[in-house]
């Protein structure tokens, strides 16, 4: 397939308005966002997201998850579509490019494809999935998840948040629940730009990020069980402190993730105590700890050193410990066709790019078990993301959002 012009670029002035724009919609208290999923700010940040599609000519789709599919059009009906997207929802103490970038980037796409009257054999999708965080509704990528055939939908519709609000009731309430069933479509190729979410590129001196592989995951749920009492009148040894538990599997994660080094994550963000009263021992804790490595091997061995340790732990002081999985993947490796695309990409438009493993996880890395998958990064500042006061510089997203655009066309394959 010929490759588009290397003066073919996108305009990066409107993209960053439009960044800017979606990021009045649920706003955080320190300059990020709190767009959390199925929120109401959810359900606004998706219905200027559905205008701006329908202003750009294209139609738009919703599947019974919520998922968001705008077609442009191609030459060939029949073609299957280049699909091009991410998420819009956000951490509740987010930043305003975690996965809008790649959404806005793939309008953007379109936008560009209509300012130069340059038609494309296959349609092209702009895609957003729904609940890509897992923050209000574990676990992450849940709709891409589902569309993947990883999840069932009714299993997707029982999940709850921290309230016991119920995934599927939400996605009514906001009225985002559609008609289509979901996973009924074919993806000729999906492409995914996303921040790093980590300080490499930016390191490294480096545009863009070509983005080979991503980590294996591993969410596990655990529960420590003691005896809540009085914090006072307990005497120390017949206490079942469920707190101290958390505390000494807290540093058994850290530790079991520092001997896996290099390449290797390990850490516990979700964390509910009970009663958590301030003068009551802490009967029960409910946590997660979040495992990540590229090379499998690591993976399943952090995950049965867990399982092997912190039991005997945990007898020791006198509480229980169980555990479920809340979410998991293996490490994807993606399409070497796209991810060569991309490469070739950044390389005809002249941006330093570097191969890239993906620290975070990416609706990409579900899609990536149904379709031919790849994904383009670009840098953050000082690699911080998850964090309101992540940032991007206008140009690094110009460059992504470039890339991204000739590997999108290149695909769809130009027709004169
Ligand atoms: O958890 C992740 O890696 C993604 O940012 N949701
Ligand atoms: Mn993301
Ligand atoms: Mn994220």
């Amino acid at each position: 397939m010929p490759a588009p012009g290397e003066n073919l670029r996108i305009n990066g002035e409107r993209l960053w308005d439009s960044l800017m724009e979606m990021a009045k919609i649920g706003p955080g208290v320190a300059g990020g966002n709190n767009r959390q999923t199925l929120t109401d700010e959810d359900a606004e940040g998706r219905a200027l997201f559905r205008k701006w599609c329908e202003d750009a000519g294209c139609e738009m789709g919703v599947d019974q998850i919520g998922n968001m599919f705008a077609t442009r059009p191609g030459t060939d009906p029949d073609a299957a579509p280049v699909y091009v997207g991410s998420h819009l929802d956000t951490q509740p103490t987010g930043g305003k490019y975690d996965g809008v970038l790649g959404v806005l980037g793939g309008l953007e796409v379109v936008r560009t494809l209509n300012d130069l009257g340059i038609k494309t054999r296959h349609p092209i999708v702009v895609v957003n999935w729904t609940n890509e965080e897992g923050t209000r509704f574990a676990p992450a990528m849940l709709a891409s998840g589902v569309f993947a055939g990883k999840h069932q939908l009714d299993w997707a519709y029982d999940r709850v948040d921290a309230k016991g609000l119920k995934f599927g009731d939400e996605l009514e309430r906001i009225g985002w629940k559609g008609e289509e069933k979901v996973g009924d479509r074919r993806i000729h190729a999906l492409f995914e730009l996303h921040i790093e979410q980590g300080p490499i590129l930016e390191a490294e001196g480096k545009d863009i990020g070509v983005v080979t592989h991503g980590q294996g995951l591993r969410w596990i749920e655990c529960t420590i069980t003691g005896k809540d009492s009085h914090t006072g009148s307990t005497p120390m040894h017949m206490r079942k402190n469920a707190g101290r538990g958390l505390a000494l599997v807290t540093e058994l994660v850290h530790e079991i993730a520092m001997k896996h080094q290099p390449n290797a994550v390990g850490a516990i963000g979700h964390i509910d105590v009970y009663p958590n009263s301030r003068n009551v021992i802490p009967g029960k804790v409910v946590f997660t700890i979040d495992f990540r490595s590229p090379d499998p091997a690591k993976l399943h061995a952090m995950e049965a050193e867990l399982y092997e340790r912190a039991p005997g732990i945990c007898e020791e002081i006198g509480v229980t410990f169980e555990h479920t999985i809340s979410g998991q993947f293996e490490p994807p490796a993606f399409d070497e066709g796209c991810v060569n695309t991309i490469r070739e990409a950044a390389e005809r438009l002249g941006y330093s790019h570097m191969d890239i493993v993906s620290g975070a996880g990416h609706d990409a890395c579900w899609i990536n078990d149904v379709a031919p998958t790849a994904m383009v990064m670009c840098p953050c500042v000082d690699g911080l993301s998850h964090h309101e006061a992540e940032e991007i510089s206008p140009e690094w997203a110009r460059a992504g959002t470039d890339v991204l655009f000739h590997a999108v066309v290149e695909t769809a394959e130009i027709v004169e």
